[in-house]
Protein backbone atom coordinates (compact mmCIF):
# COMPACT_ATOMS: atom_id res chain seq x y z
CA UNK A 1 0.00 0.00 0.00
CA UNK A 2 2.45 2.69 0.80
CA UNK A 3 4.51 1.69 -2.38
CA UNK A 4 1.79 1.97 -4.44
CA UNK A 5 0.89 5.74 -2.66
CA UNK A 6 4.81 6.34 -3.85
CA UNK A 7 4.54 4.95 -7.01
CA UNK A 8 0.99 7.25 -7.68
CA UNK A 9 2.78 9.78 -6.42
CA UNK A 10 5.69 9.58 -8.54
CA UNK A 11 3.15 8.84 -11.85
CA UNK A 12 1.44 12.92 -10.31
CA UNK A 13 4.59 14.83 -10.38
CA UNK A 14 5.97 13.32 -13.73
CA UNK A 15 2.28 14.52 -15.20
CA UNK A 16 3.14 18.02 -13.42
CA UNK A 17 6.80 17.92 -14.77
CA UNK A 18 5.21 17.09 -18.42
CA UNK A 19 3.11 19.82 -17.97
CA UNK A 20 5.01 22.57 -17.61
CA UNK A 21 7.15 21.06 -19.96
CA UNK A 22 4.52 21.39 -22.24
CA UNK A 23 3.85 24.79 -21.43
CA UNK A 24 7.45 26.37 -21.59
CA UNK A 25 7.95 24.00 -24.96
CA UNK A 26 5.30 25.98 -26.19
CA UNK A 27 6.75 29.25 -25.78
CA UNK A 28 10.26 28.04 -26.57
CA UNK A 29 9.97 25.76 -29.58
CA UNK A 30 7.87 22.43 -30.04
CA UNK A 31 11.12 20.13 -30.52
CA UNK A 32 11.90 21.57 -26.54
CA UNK A 33 9.31 19.83 -25.12
CA UNK A 34 10.03 17.09 -23.39
CA UNK A 35 8.59 14.11 -24.58
CA UNK A 36 8.90 15.09 -28.39
CA UNK A 37 12.63 16.00 -27.56
CA UNK A 38 13.25 12.57 -25.84
CA UNK A 39 11.28 10.60 -28.55
CA UNK A 40 13.51 13.16 -31.17
CA UNK A 41 16.72 11.39 -29.83
CA UNK A 42 15.40 7.93 -29.47
CA UNK A 43 14.70 8.31 -33.44
CA UNK A 44 18.12 9.74 -33.63
CA UNK A 45 20.09 7.03 -31.51
CA UNK A 46 17.91 4.01 -32.93
CA UNK A 47 20.22 1.77 -35.05
CA UNK A 48 18.42 0.82 -38.38
CA UNK A 49 17.72 -2.51 -38.46
CA UNK A 50 15.44 -1.28 -35.75
CA UNK A 51 13.87 1.77 -37.68
CA UNK A 52 13.03 -0.50 -40.59
CA UNK A 53 11.44 -3.09 -38.43
CA UNK A 54 9.26 0.11 -36.95
CA UNK A 55 8.83 1.28 -40.16
CA UNK A 56 7.31 -2.58 -42.01
CA UNK A 57 5.19 -2.90 -38.56
CA UNK A 58 3.87 0.12 -37.76
CA UNK A 59 4.12 2.19 -40.38
CA UNK A 60 2.96 5.82 -39.83
CA UNK A 61 1.89 5.49 -36.35
CA UNK A 62 5.36 4.85 -35.51
CA UNK A 63 5.16 8.50 -34.32
CA UNK A 64 2.11 8.46 -31.79
CA UNK A 65 3.62 4.75 -30.88
CA UNK A 66 7.13 6.41 -29.99
CA UNK A 67 5.39 9.04 -28.10
CA UNK A 68 3.39 7.09 -26.00
CA UNK A 69 6.14 4.65 -25.32
CA UNK A 70 8.61 7.46 -23.70
CA UNK A 71 5.24 8.22 -21.52
CA UNK A 72 5.31 4.91 -20.64
CA UNK A 73 8.57 4.50 -19.84
CA UNK A 74 8.56 8.12 -17.90
CA UNK A 75 5.21 6.65 -16.16
CA UNK A 76 7.51 3.76 -15.06
CA UNK A 77 10.53 5.32 -13.69
CA UNK A 78 8.46 8.05 -11.78
CA UNK A 79 6.45 5.24 -9.90
CA UNK A 80 9.44 3.73 -9.11
CA UNK A 81 11.61 6.80 -7.80
CA UNK A 82 7.95 7.63 -6.10
CA UNK A 83 8.34 4.35 -4.27
CA UNK A 84 11.76 4.81 -3.46
CA UNK A 85 11.45 8.57 -1.88
CA UNK A 86 8.57 7.36 0.73
CA UNK A 87 11.21 6.31 2.59
CA UNK A 88 13.84 7.99 1.44
CA UNK A 89 13.21 11.74 0.19
CA UNK A 90 16.50 12.68 -0.94
CA UNK A 91 15.51 10.03 -3.71
CA UNK A 92 12.97 11.70 -4.68
CA UNK A 93 14.78 14.62 -6.00
CA UNK A 94 18.16 13.10 -6.84
CA UNK A 95 15.69 10.41 -9.08
CA UNK A 96 13.34 13.69 -10.76
CA UNK A 97 16.91 15.74 -11.20
CA UNK A 98 18.02 12.29 -13.34
CA UNK A 99 14.89 12.53 -15.15
CA UNK A 100 15.55 16.26 -16.31
CA UNK A 101 18.98 16.18 -17.28
CA UNK A 102 18.12 13.53 -19.78
CA UNK A 103 15.43 15.07 -21.19
CA UNK A 104 17.57 18.15 -21.28
CA UNK A 105 20.41 16.58 -23.19
CA UNK A 106 17.76 15.34 -25.13
CA UNK A 107 16.26 18.75 -26.32
CA UNK A 108 19.62 20.48 -26.33
CA UNK A 109 20.84 17.67 -28.84
CA UNK A 110 17.99 18.52 -31.21
CA UNK A 111 19.32 19.95 -34.26
CA UNK A 112 17.57 23.40 -33.83
CA UNK A 113 18.50 23.80 -30.50
CA UNK A 114 19.40 26.93 -28.19
CA UNK A 115 20.28 27.09 -24.80
CA UNK A 116 16.74 27.51 -23.87
CA UNK A 117 15.85 24.24 -25.15
CA UNK A 118 17.56 22.69 -21.86
CA UNK A 119 14.28 25.05 -19.83
CA UNK A 120 11.33 22.80 -20.08
CA UNK A 121 12.51 19.65 -18.79
CA UNK A 122 14.84 21.62 -16.28
CA UNK A 123 11.65 23.57 -14.99
CA UNK A 124 9.77 20.35 -15.75
CA UNK A 125 12.01 18.34 -13.19
CA UNK A 126 11.94 21.42 -10.21
CA UNK A 127 8.19 21.10 -10.47
CA UNK A 128 8.21 17.03 -10.21
CA UNK A 129 10.69 17.06 -7.55
CA UNK A 130 8.13 19.72 -5.29
CA UNK A 131 5.13 18.01 -6.48
CA UNK A 132 6.58 14.67 -4.70
CA UNK A 133 7.24 16.48 -1.94
CA UNK A 134 4.21 17.95 -1.22
CA UNK A 135 2.25 14.17 -1.97
CA UNK A 136 4.77 12.40 -0.06
CA UNK A 137 4.62 14.63 3.21
CA UNK A 138 0.63 14.09 2.65
CA UNK A 139 1.40 10.15 2.12
CA UNK A 140 3.22 9.40 4.84
CA UNK A 141 2.08 7.70 7.93
CA UNK A 142 1.24 9.63 10.90
CA UNK A 143 2.60 7.91 13.74
CA UNK A 144 -0.27 10.17 16.27
CA UNK A 145 -2.93 8.88 14.42
CA UNK A 146 -1.99 5.19 15.11
CA UNK A 147 -1.10 6.20 18.86
CA UNK A 148 -4.32 7.93 19.53
CA UNK A 149 -7.26 6.35 17.35
CA UNK A 150 -9.97 8.01 19.61
CA UNK A 151 -8.86 11.30 18.40
CA UNK A 152 -9.56 10.91 14.77
CA UNK A 153 -6.97 10.66 12.21
CA UNK A 154 -6.91 14.07 11.19
CA UNK A 155 -4.87 15.31 14.47
CA UNK A 156 -0.85 14.83 14.03
CA UNK A 157 2.11 16.73 14.49
CA UNK A 158 2.18 16.82 10.44
CA UNK A 159 2.69 21.03 9.97
CA UNK A 160 0.68 20.98 7.16
CA UNK A 161 -2.32 19.23 8.95
CA UNK A 162 -4.23 22.30 10.16
CA UNK A 163 -3.99 23.73 7.10
CA UNK A 164 -5.70 20.92 5.17
CA UNK A 165 -8.40 20.51 8.09
CA UNK A 166 -9.97 23.88 6.67
CA UNK A 167 -9.37 24.36 3.10
CA UNK A 168 -9.92 20.61 2.08
CA UNK A 169 -13.29 19.73 2.98
CA UNK A 170 -14.85 21.26 0.49
CA UNK A 171 -19.02 23.23 1.13
CA UNK A 172 -21.39 20.43 0.56
CA UNK A 173 -19.12 17.51 -0.04
CA UNK A 174 -21.46 15.25 1.62
CA UNK A 175 -19.02 13.60 3.89
CA UNK A 176 -18.42 14.11 7.82
CA UNK A 177 -15.34 16.25 9.09
CA UNK A 178 -12.16 14.22 8.12
CA UNK A 179 -11.55 14.35 12.18
CA UNK A 180 -14.78 12.60 12.74
CA UNK A 181 -13.52 9.42 10.82
CA UNK A 182 -13.53 6.45 13.25
CA UNK A 183 -10.22 5.24 13.14
CA UNK A 184 -10.94 2.01 11.67
CA UNK A 185 -11.77 3.25 8.60
CA UNK A 186 -9.00 5.41 8.25
CA UNK A 187 -6.30 3.03 6.20
CA UNK A 188 -3.94 0.78 7.60
CA UNK A 189 -1.09 3.17 7.28
CA UNK A 190 -2.79 5.77 9.11
CA UNK A 191 -2.25 8.70 6.46
CA UNK A 192 -4.88 10.75 5.42
CA UNK A 193 -6.61 9.67 2.06
CA UNK A 194 -8.74 12.48 1.31
CA UNK A 195 -6.05 15.16 1.60
CA UNK A 196 -3.66 12.85 -0.23
CA UNK A 197 -6.28 12.44 -3.27
CA UNK A 198 -7.28 16.41 -3.06
CA UNK A 199 -3.16 17.31 -3.57
CA UNK A 200 -2.57 14.58 -6.24
CA UNK A 201 -6.19 15.53 -8.05
CA UNK A 202 -5.07 19.43 -8.14
CA UNK A 203 -1.69 18.82 -9.26
CA UNK A 204 -3.08 16.43 -12.18
CA UNK A 205 -5.54 19.22 -12.99
CA UNK A 206 -3.16 22.18 -13.04
CA UNK A 207 -1.10 19.74 -15.22
CA UNK A 208 -3.53 19.29 -17.89
CA UNK A 209 -4.34 22.81 -17.61
CA UNK A 210 -0.44 23.73 -18.27
CA UNK A 211 -0.49 21.30 -21.02
CA UNK A 212 -3.58 22.78 -22.77
CA UNK A 213 -2.49 25.73 -22.66
CA UNK A 214 0.72 24.95 -24.35
CA UNK A 215 -1.42 23.81 -26.83
CA UNK A 216 -3.40 26.41 -27.72
CA UNK A 217 -0.83 28.71 -27.73
CA UNK A 218 1.17 26.73 -30.16
CA UNK A 219 -2.30 26.41 -32.24
CA UNK A 220 -2.16 30.42 -32.28
CA UNK A 221 0.34 30.11 -34.51
CA UNK A 222 -0.31 29.75 -38.16
CA UNK A 223 -0.72 26.07 -39.21
CA UNK A 224 1.02 25.66 -42.41
CA UNK A 225 -2.09 23.84 -43.98
CA UNK A 226 -4.35 27.23 -43.81
CA UNK A 227 -1.40 29.42 -45.55
CA UNK A 228 -1.11 26.61 -48.45
CA UNK A 229 -4.67 26.51 -49.08
CA UNK A 230 -4.64 30.40 -49.52
CA UNK A 231 -1.73 30.49 -52.35
CA UNK A 232 -2.78 29.97 -56.52
CA UNK A 233 -0.32 28.04 -57.84
CA UNK A 234 1.00 29.99 -61.21
CA UNK A 235 0.80 28.35 -64.35
CA UNK A 236 3.81 26.25 -64.71
CA UNK A 237 5.61 28.11 -68.24
CA UNK A 238 6.47 24.59 -69.07
CA UNK A 239 3.48 22.09 -68.34
CA UNK A 240 3.28 18.76 -68.05
CA UNK A 241 2.77 16.93 -71.34
CA UNK A 242 -1.26 15.63 -70.93
CA UNK A 243 -0.81 11.69 -69.58
CA UNK A 244 -1.39 9.53 -72.96
CA UNK A 245 -4.16 7.73 -73.25
CA UNK A 246 -3.57 4.06 -71.63
CA UNK A 247 -1.39 5.02 -68.93
CA UNK A 248 -3.34 3.99 -66.67
CA UNK A 249 -4.51 0.44 -66.98
CA UNK A 250 -7.83 0.67 -64.81
CA UNK A 251 -7.15 -2.88 -63.05
CA UNK A 252 -8.86 -3.61 -59.59
CA UNK A 253 -6.20 -3.53 -57.27
CA UNK A 254 -3.07 -1.91 -59.13
CA UNK A 255 -1.74 1.59 -57.52
CA UNK A 256 -3.88 4.32 -59.31
CA UNK A 257 -1.40 6.06 -61.76
CA UNK A 258 -0.80 9.24 -59.45
CA UNK A 259 -0.79 8.86 -56.10
CA UNK A 260 -3.90 11.18 -54.19
CA UNK A 261 -1.94 13.61 -51.43
CA UNK A 262 -3.52 12.11 -48.87
CA UNK A 263 -2.52 8.30 -49.66
CA UNK A 264 1.10 9.43 -50.62
CA UNK A 265 3.46 7.61 -48.18
CA UNK A 266 5.20 10.15 -45.43
CA UNK A 267 8.67 9.54 -44.44
CA UNK A 268 10.21 12.16 -41.82
CA UNK A 269 12.48 11.96 -38.58
CA UNK A 270 10.71 15.20 -37.12
CA UNK A 271 7.85 14.18 -34.75
CA UNK A 272 6.15 16.84 -34.89
CA UNK A 273 5.22 18.45 -38.43
CA UNK A 274 7.16 21.67 -39.39
CA UNK A 275 4.86 24.35 -40.09
CA UNK A 276 6.93 26.73 -42.00
CA UNK A 277 5.68 30.31 -42.66
CA UNK A 278 6.07 30.99 -46.11
CA UNK A 279 6.12 34.80 -46.00
CA UNK A 280 9.20 34.89 -43.37
CA UNK A 281 10.64 31.71 -45.37
CA UNK A 282 13.88 31.96 -47.14
CA UNK A 283 16.01 29.58 -49.36
CA UNK A 284 19.95 30.39 -49.03
CA UNK A 285 22.94 29.20 -51.68
CA UNK A 286 26.19 29.29 -50.44
CA UNK A 287 29.36 27.10 -50.30
CA UNK A 288 32.62 26.22 -52.61
CA UNK A 289 32.37 28.20 -55.69
CA UNK A 290 28.88 29.89 -55.11
CA UNK A 291 27.90 33.95 -55.27
CA UNK A 292 25.82 33.52 -51.97
CA UNK A 293 22.21 34.23 -53.21
CA UNK A 294 18.87 34.46 -50.97
CA UNK A 295 15.42 33.90 -52.33
CA UNK A 296 11.96 33.96 -51.29
CA UNK A 297 8.76 32.08 -51.62
CA UNK A 298 7.56 34.89 -53.37
CA UNK A 299 10.37 35.08 -55.91
CA UNK A 300 9.95 31.69 -56.65
CA UNK A 301 6.61 31.78 -57.26
CA UNK A 302 7.02 34.75 -60.00
CA UNK A 303 9.96 33.04 -61.79
CA UNK A 304 9.21 32.78 -65.37
CA UNK A 305 10.63 28.97 -65.63
CA UNK A 306 8.69 26.97 -63.75
CA UNK A 307 7.98 23.20 -64.66
CA UNK A 308 5.51 20.69 -64.01
CA UNK A 309 6.81 17.25 -63.89
CA UNK A 310 5.28 13.47 -63.52
CA UNK A 311 7.60 12.44 -61.13
CA UNK A 312 7.51 9.15 -59.16
CA UNK A 313 9.56 9.18 -56.01
CA UNK A 314 10.60 6.24 -53.92
CA UNK A 315 12.01 5.55 -50.35
CA UNK A 316 15.12 3.36 -50.01
CA UNK A 317 13.33 1.94 -47.01
CA UNK A 318 11.10 0.72 -49.17
CA UNK A 319 11.19 -3.37 -49.33
CA UNK A 320 10.57 -5.29 -52.37
CA UNK A 321 6.60 -5.68 -53.26
CA UNK A 322 6.44 -2.09 -50.41
CA UNK A 323 4.59 0.46 -51.06
CA UNK A 324 7.04 3.26 -49.77
CA UNK A 325 6.63 4.86 -53.38
CA UNK A 326 4.25 7.09 -55.34
CA UNK A 327 3.64 9.24 -57.83
CA UNK A 328 2.62 12.63 -58.28
CA UNK A 329 2.56 15.53 -60.69
CA UNK A 330 5.16 18.13 -59.04
CA UNK A 331 5.35 22.03 -59.85
CA UNK A 332 8.56 23.60 -59.14
CA UNK A 333 11.47 25.85 -60.06
CA UNK A 334 14.14 23.85 -61.92
CA UNK A 335 16.94 23.23 -59.31
CA UNK A 336 19.57 23.86 -61.80
CA UNK A 337 18.55 27.42 -63.08
CA UNK A 338 18.68 28.15 -59.86
CA UNK A 339 22.54 26.69 -59.13
CA UNK A 340 23.83 28.02 -62.54
CA UNK A 341 22.75 31.68 -61.22
CA UNK A 342 24.88 31.08 -58.12
CA UNK A 343 27.76 30.35 -61.04
CA UNK A 344 27.73 26.28 -59.61
CA UNK A 345 29.46 24.15 -62.21
CA UNK A 346 29.08 20.32 -62.28
CA UNK A 347 32.48 18.53 -60.75
CA UNK A 348 33.11 16.98 -64.51
CA UNK A 349 33.62 20.97 -65.45
CA UNK A 350 35.72 21.65 -62.68
CA UNK A 351 33.44 22.81 -60.10
CA UNK A 352 34.83 22.86 -56.49
CA UNK A 353 31.96 20.96 -55.04
CA UNK A 354 30.23 17.50 -55.89
CA UNK A 355 27.92 17.23 -53.08
CA UNK A 356 24.97 19.55 -52.77
CA UNK A 357 23.50 19.30 -48.89
CA UNK A 358 20.04 20.55 -48.35
CA UNK A 359 19.08 21.70 -44.43
CA UNK A 360 15.22 22.18 -43.43
CA UNK A 361 13.51 24.15 -40.72
CA UNK A 362 14.04 20.71 -39.02
CA UNK A 363 17.41 20.40 -38.83
CA UNK A 364 17.74 17.71 -41.60
CA UNK A 365 20.34 17.48 -43.89
CA UNK A 366 20.00 15.57 -46.92
CA UNK A 367 23.50 15.21 -49.47
CA UNK A 368 23.02 14.71 -53.24
CA UNK A 369 25.88 14.29 -55.96
CA UNK A 370 25.88 18.17 -57.99
CA UNK A 371 26.32 16.40 -61.25
CA UNK A 372 23.15 14.40 -60.42
CA UNK A 373 21.65 17.82 -60.48
CA UNK A 374 23.37 19.59 -63.35
CA UNK A 375 22.85 16.28 -65.91
CA UNK A 376 19.57 17.47 -67.44
CA UNK A 377 17.05 15.98 -65.48
CA UNK A 378 14.10 17.48 -64.14
CA UNK A 379 15.62 18.22 -60.46
CA UNK A 380 13.61 20.87 -58.73
CA UNK A 381 12.90 22.83 -56.25
CA UNK A 382 9.28 21.89 -55.76
CA UNK A 383 6.27 24.17 -54.62
CA UNK A 384 3.17 22.33 -55.56
CA UNK A 385 2.17 18.12 -55.77
CA UNK A 386 -1.22 17.45 -58.17
CA UNK A 387 -1.82 20.81 -58.71
CA UNK A 388 -1.53 21.89 -55.08
CA UNK A 389 0.89 24.37 -52.72
CA UNK A 390 2.70 21.35 -50.76
CA UNK A 391 1.34 20.09 -47.74
CA UNK A 392 2.52 20.64 -44.49
CA UNK A 393 4.01 16.76 -43.86
CA UNK A 394 5.40 16.72 -47.47
CA UNK A 395 7.34 19.72 -47.38
CA UNK A 396 5.13 23.06 -47.28
CA UNK A 397 6.10 25.36 -48.71
CA UNK A 398 9.22 24.00 -50.50
CA UNK A 399 11.11 21.05 -50.88
CA UNK A 400 13.50 19.13 -53.56
CA UNK A 401 12.16 16.38 -56.03
CA UNK A 402 14.82 14.52 -58.27
CA UNK A 403 14.13 11.67 -60.38
CA UNK A 404 16.21 8.61 -59.90
CA UNK A 405 17.52 9.34 -56.83
CA UNK A 406 15.84 7.96 -53.56
CA UNK A 407 14.37 10.57 -51.13
CA UNK A 408 16.76 9.97 -48.44
CA UNK A 409 19.62 11.59 -50.77
CA UNK A 410 16.98 14.07 -52.66
CA UNK A 411 13.99 14.74 -51.73
CA UNK A 412 14.77 17.51 -48.64
CA UNK A 413 11.44 19.09 -47.04
CA UNK A 414 10.70 21.98 -45.65
CA UNK A 415 14.34 23.46 -47.46
CA UNK A 416 15.89 26.42 -46.28
CA UNK A 417 19.58 26.02 -47.25
CA UNK A 418 21.71 24.32 -50.19
CA UNK A 419 25.29 24.35 -49.16
CA UNK A 420 27.81 23.37 -51.90
CA UNK A 421 30.39 21.37 -50.25
CA UNK A 422 31.72 17.81 -51.16
CA UNK A 423 31.29 14.47 -50.13
CA UNK A 424 34.46 13.87 -48.68
CA UNK A 425 33.67 17.08 -46.45
CA UNK A 426 30.11 16.19 -45.06
CA UNK A 427 28.10 13.55 -44.19
CA UNK A 428 24.60 14.00 -44.26
CA UNK A 429 21.99 12.96 -41.94
CA UNK A 430 21.80 9.73 -43.09
CA UNK A 431 25.19 8.72 -43.81
CA UNK A 432 26.69 7.79 -40.46
CA UNK A 433 23.57 5.72 -39.86
CA UNK A 434 24.61 3.22 -41.94
CA UNK A 435 22.71 4.29 -45.16
CA UNK A 436 24.68 4.87 -48.64
CA UNK A 437 25.97 8.36 -48.82
CA UNK A 438 24.81 8.02 -52.67
CA UNK A 439 21.11 6.37 -53.35
CA UNK A 440 20.37 6.12 -57.29
CA UNK A 441 16.71 4.23 -57.24
CA UNK A 442 17.33 0.65 -57.96
CA UNK A 443 14.88 -0.77 -61.00
CA UNK A 444 11.96 -2.08 -58.88
CA UNK A 445 8.70 -4.08 -60.09
CA UNK A 446 5.62 -4.89 -57.85
CA UNK A 447 2.90 -7.27 -58.08
CA UNK A 448 -0.22 -4.99 -57.12
CA UNK A 449 -2.98 -8.27 -57.91
CA UNK A 450 -3.27 -10.65 -56.93
CA UNK A 451 -2.86 -9.95 -53.37
CA UNK A 452 -0.04 -12.50 -51.61
CA UNK A 453 -1.98 -14.74 -50.15
CA UNK A 454 -4.91 -14.73 -51.94
CA UNK A 455 -7.77 -17.44 -52.81
CA UNK A 456 -8.52 -17.46 -57.02
CA UNK A 457 -11.13 -19.19 -59.02
CA UNK A 458 -9.59 -21.50 -62.04
CA UNK A 459 -9.82 -19.04 -65.24
CA UNK A 460 -8.36 -15.96 -66.58
CA UNK A 461 -6.69 -14.15 -64.01
CA UNK A 462 -5.14 -10.17 -64.16
CA UNK A 463 -1.80 -10.07 -62.63
CA UNK A 464 -0.89 -6.70 -62.57
CA UNK A 465 1.26 -4.08 -60.65
CA UNK A 466 3.80 -1.02 -61.84
CA UNK A 467 7.58 -1.17 -62.47
CA UNK A 468 9.75 1.68 -62.23
CA UNK A 469 13.17 2.96 -63.23
CA UNK A 470 13.62 6.58 -62.94
CA UNK A 471 15.63 8.85 -64.96
CA UNK A 472 16.27 5.71 -67.38
CA UNK A 473 12.42 4.20 -67.93
CA UNK A 474 11.07 0.61 -67.78
CA UNK A 475 10.78 -0.59 -71.19
CA UNK A 476 9.78 -4.59 -70.59
CA UNK A 477 8.52 -6.34 -67.20
CA UNK A 478 8.16 -10.18 -67.51
CA UNK A 479 5.89 -12.25 -64.89
CA UNK A 480 6.82 -16.14 -64.12
CA UNK A 481 4.92 -18.64 -62.51
CA UNK A 482 6.05 -20.92 -60.43
CA UNK A 483 9.32 -22.23 -62.42
CA UNK A 484 8.09 -21.39 -65.50
CA UNK A 485 9.59 -19.54 -68.27
CA UNK A 486 9.24 -15.45 -67.92
CA UNK A 487 6.60 -14.13 -69.94
CA UNK A 488 6.43 -10.53 -71.55
CA UNK A 489 3.43 -8.57 -69.47
CA UNK A 490 1.27 -6.18 -71.35
CA UNK A 491 2.73 -2.80 -70.31
CA UNK A 492 0.78 0.68 -70.44
CA UNK A 493 2.11 3.50 -72.11
CA UNK A 494 4.68 5.50 -70.69
CA UNK A 495 4.02 9.08 -69.38
CA UNK A 496 7.67 9.63 -68.79
CA UNK A 497 10.72 7.73 -67.95
CA UNK A 498 10.63 9.65 -64.52
CA UNK A 499 7.02 7.77 -63.76
CA UNK A 500 6.28 4.03 -63.35
CA UNK A 501 4.65 1.77 -65.22
CA UNK A 502 1.67 -0.13 -65.36
CA UNK A 503 1.58 -4.02 -66.33
CA UNK A 504 -0.52 -6.64 -67.06
CA UNK A 505 -0.49 -10.16 -67.66
CA UNK A 506 -3.75 -12.36 -68.44
CA UNK A 507 -2.91 -15.63 -66.80
CA UNK A 508 -4.59 -19.06 -67.05
CA UNK A 509 -4.82 -20.50 -63.72
CA UNK A 510 -4.99 -23.55 -63.11
CA UNK A 511 -6.13 -25.01 -59.66
CA UNK A 512 -3.42 -25.64 -57.31
CA UNK A 513 -0.99 -23.36 -55.08
CA UNK A 514 1.12 -21.17 -57.15
CA UNK A 515 3.89 -18.69 -57.19
CA UNK A 516 3.74 -15.48 -59.35
CA UNK A 517 7.02 -13.28 -59.49
CA UNK A 518 7.74 -10.44 -61.74
CA UNK A 519 11.46 -8.49 -63.08
CA UNK A 520 11.36 -5.38 -64.90
CA UNK A 521 13.94 -4.01 -67.60
CA UNK A 522 15.26 -0.73 -67.97
CA UNK A 523 15.83 1.31 -71.32
CA UNK A 524 19.51 0.63 -71.44
CA UNK A 525 18.76 -2.68 -71.47
CA UNK A 526 19.77 -4.01 -67.39
CA UNK A 527 17.16 -6.20 -65.69
CA UNK A 528 16.05 -5.88 -62.12
CA UNK A 529 18.58 -7.98 -60.01
CA UNK A 530 17.64 -11.18 -58.89
CA UNK A 531 20.16 -11.07 -56.59
CA UNK A 532 18.00 -10.08 -52.58
CA UNK A 533 19.04 -7.34 -50.60
CA UNK A 534 17.75 -5.49 -47.49
CA UNK A 535 17.07 -1.70 -47.68
CA UNK A 536 20.08 -0.74 -45.88
CA UNK A 537 22.49 0.74 -47.56
CA UNK A 538 21.57 1.60 -50.72
CA UNK A 539 18.25 0.05 -51.16
CA UNK A 540 15.79 -3.59 -51.33
CA UNK A 541 16.28 -5.52 -54.10
CA UNK A 542 15.26 -8.78 -55.60
CA UNK A 543 12.13 -9.78 -57.54
CA UNK A 544 8.60 -9.27 -56.02
CA UNK A 545 7.04 -12.50 -55.41
CA UNK A 546 3.50 -13.56 -54.33
CA UNK A 547 1.64 -16.92 -53.59
CA UNK A 548 -1.59 -17.75 -54.43
CA UNK A 549 -4.00 -20.81 -54.01
CA UNK A 550 -6.17 -21.34 -56.98
CA UNK A 551 -9.15 -23.50 -56.69
N1 LIG B 1 13.26 17.47 -43.72
C1 LIG B 1 13.18 16.19 -44.09
N2 LIG B 1 13.09 15.89 -45.40
C2 LIG B 1 13.02 14.61 -45.80
C3 LIG B 1 13.05 13.54 -44.86
C4 LIG B 1 13.15 13.88 -43.49
O1 LIG B 1 13.21 13.01 -42.60
N3 LIG B 1 13.21 15.21 -43.13
N4 LIG B 1 12.96 12.24 -45.29
C5 LIG B 1 13.35 11.97 -46.66
C6 LIG B 1 12.96 10.65 -47.10
S1 LIG B 1 13.80 9.34 -46.42
C7 LIG B 1 12.03 10.44 -48.07
S2 LIG B 1 11.76 8.91 -48.72
C8 LIG B 1 11.20 11.55 -48.59
C9 LIG B 1 9.75 11.25 -48.42
O2 LIG B 1 8.97 12.31 -48.90
P1 LIG B 1 7.41 12.28 -48.59
O3 LIG B 1 7.25 12.16 -47.11
O4 LIG B 1 6.84 13.53 -49.16
O5 LIG B 1 6.88 11.05 -49.30
O6 LIG B 1 11.47 12.76 -47.92
C10 LIG B 1 12.83 13.00 -47.64
N5 LIG B 1 12.92 14.33 -47.12
MO1 LIG C 1 13.19 7.51 -47.52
Amino acid sequence: MPGRVGALSGVVAAGAALGAGELLGALIHPQAAPLIAVGGAVVDLTPLPLVEFAIRTVGEADRPLLIAGTAVLLAALAAWIGAAALRRPWTGDAGMAALAAVGAAAALTRPEAGPLFAAPALVGGAVAASVLRVLLAAARPRPAAESAPATGAGESSAPAAPAERTAAPPPGAGGPPVSAVPASAAPASGFDRRRFAALGATAAVLSAGAAAGGRLYAARRPAAGEQARAIRLPRPDSPAPPLPDGAELDIDGVAPFYTPVEDFYTIHTALVVPQVDAARWRLRVHGRGVRPREYTYAQLLDRSDLIERDITLACVSNQVGGDLVGNARWIGVPLAAVLREAGVRPPGEGGPADQLVARSADGMTIGTPVADLLDGRDAMLALGMNGRPLTAEHGFPVRMVVPGLYGYVSACKWITEMELTTFAAFDAYWVPRGWSARGPIKTQSRIDTPRAGASLGAGTVAVAGVAWAQNTGVDRVEVRVDDGPWRPARLAEEDTADTWRQWVLEWAARPGRHRLSVRARDRDGRWQTAQEAPPAPDGASGHHTVEVTVA
